[in-house]
């Protein structure tokens, strides 16, 4: 075997700059024809997709909203390691390293293509990101193999030189990217005016019991759980509804066609079946749309069909029961949030919200299509991951204040927090210290079963170490027990459980 004049470490400095030159470059043209397609975040998705349901409750609960720049970071990392291998080859095997770069990139391509939502433009970027890459690490071990002929021992300038250039153009390339990206903008939408809407919010009680949660969640702290890298850019323009499958008339509205149908606006409290007990996947909202009974109706929904399977822009599918979008509960084809457009994190500029189900069965997030069919027929994305079909949301309660572990000083304090049991109803909540009595909660104002009650308990604090338990019980009469239900499938139960230490 030839023995190369170039060090390891110079190899493996090739295969990252052309790695980098390669992504950047794909980053850009992703911006342009397909954000979702950039090579890494179409790896990223993929090992989303395949990710077993426990690893990715673990990913959640452990990372919370962090689990996507660390996927990224994570993909990232290999790629960069991968590529350095690449680089070390190319030395002596030029073949065997731009071999290993193609590879990696034709995983890519296959990646973005294998998205549910991907045209055929999606392969372009990891195409560049292939081209590029190869070209950058031949033409960097040519210049400095350049250097080492003209002058050999000499400080390596060519190659310095080149490297340099490949990797500002890799850092311009990808900034790029990101720059046309976050320009391409939102439109300003107009929405209408309800028909009917709930009395204005009372006051929550957030301003005289501090650190309870607010009545009505800010929308920039409102949780945010998907399974998009990307959050998809729709402007309502290009935007349809389509509802179709087992159904007498098919119907397709445009954004305006759907501004035009009478709105209503309802108070819901919305969470995820990932939260854990005490957890924050959990907001309250007024939402503004229309009732999908009203959509149903007019398409005429045959008889035998018991699943509406949804589907997002990106290609997400999600399953909710006919009964729940048909039923006098107002599950709601949504276009806007406390009185302006969603955001776009949240559904921009279409969702779907079902009061009284966790959000993977009744809450799409930039919905396109309805298609009306059955559980036998077809199955959506966590269906398909052993997630329940039906998954009506579990009674639940949530100390907000004071925070676990927090030291608080001795005398009168407030312990408080919030309750739900959508479609039900909070019929009381208590509060127990240490081994004392169940005492009962004061409960704050009332927006309908849809919507969480926040309550509060005055506390005479002693020093030393408590424990503070509390447990709702919901109009039906169903009292939280201590069982404490894992996430998994059905959402987590139990009693959120707190230790202060009070000094
Ligand atoms: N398109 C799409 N919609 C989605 C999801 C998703 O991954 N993709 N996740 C669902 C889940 S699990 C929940 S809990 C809610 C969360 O909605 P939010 O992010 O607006 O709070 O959206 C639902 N809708
Ligand atoms: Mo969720």
């Amino acid at each position: 075997m030839e023995r190369s004049q170039t060090p390891v470490r110079v190899g493996a400095l090739h295969g990252l700059l052309a790695a980098a030159l390669g992504t950047g470059a794909a980053h850009l043209v992703a911006a342009l024809v397909d954000p979702a397609a950039s090579p890494v975040l179409a790896v990223g998705s993929t090992v989303i997709d395949a990710t077993p349901t426990p690893v990715k409750e673990w990913a959640v609960s452990t990372f919370g909203t962090a689990d996507k720049p660390i996927l990224v970071g994570s993909v990232a990392v290999v790629t960069l390691l991968l590529a350095a291998l690449a680089g070390v080859l190319h030395r002596t095997r030029p073949v065997l390293g731009l071999g290993l770069l193609a590879a990696l990139t034709a995983l890519a391509g296959a990646a973005a293509l294998s998205r549910p939502a991907a045209g055929p433009a999606a392969v372009l970027p990891s195409v560049v990101a292939g081209v590029l890459g190869c070209a950058t690490l031949a033409w960097l071990a040519a210049r400095r193999e350049a250097d080492t002929w003209a002058a050999p021992g000499q400080p390596a300038r060519r190659g310095v030189l080149a490297a340099g250039g490949a990797g500002v153009a890799a850092a311009a390339l990808g900034g790029g990217g990101q720059v046309v990206t976050a320009r391409r903008r939102v439109p300003e939408i107009a929405l209408p005016e309800p028909t009917t809407s709930p009395r204005p919010l009372p006051a929550g009680i957030e301003g005289t019991h501090e650190g309870v949660s607010p009545f009505v969640t800010p929308r920039d702290a409102f949780y945010r759980v998907d399974t998009a890298l990307t959050v998809p850019r729709v402007d309502p323009k290009d935007w349809q509804l389509v509802i179709d499958g087992d159904v007498e008339r098919p119907l397709t509205l445009s954004f305006d066609e759907l501004l035009e149908l009478p709105m209503i606006e309802k108070d819901i409290t919305m969470t995820c079946v990932s939260n854990e007990v005490g957890g924050g996947y959990v907001g309250s909202a007024r939402w503004l749309g229309v009732p999908t009974r009203t959509l149903l109706e007019r398409v005429g929904v045959r008889p035998g069909a018991d699943q509406v399977l949804s589907t997002s822009v990106e290609g997400m599918t999600i399953s909710t029961p006919v009964q729940a979008l048909m039923d006098d509960r107002d599950a709601l084809v949504v276009v806007g949030m406390d009185g302006a457009p969603l955001p776009r994190e949240h559904g921009f500029p279409v969702r779907l919200v079902t009061p009284g189900l966790y959000g993977f069965v009744g809450a799409t997030k930039w919905l396109t299509k309805m298609t009306l069919t059955t559980y036998a027929a077809q199955s959506a994305y966590w269906t398909d991951r052993d997630w329940a079909t039906d998954a009506p949301v579990l009674t639940q309660s949530r100390i907000d204040t004071p925070k676990p572990l927090d030291p608080i000083p001795a005398g009168s304090t407030v312990i408080g927090g919030v309750a739900w049991a959508q479609q039900r109803g909070i019929e009381r909540v208590e509060v127990r210290v240490d081994d004392g009595e169940w005492q009962r909660a004061t409960l704050g104002p009332d927006a309908g079963i849809d919507y969480w009650r926040q309550w509060y308990l005055p506390w005479k604090a002693t020093p030393g170490r408590h424990d503070i338990a509390v447990r709702a019980t919901d109009e039906t009469g169903y009292t939280q027990t201590t069982e404490r239900a894992t996430p998994f499938p059905k959402g987590a139960t139990g009693l959120h459980t707190i230790a202060v230490v009070v000094t």
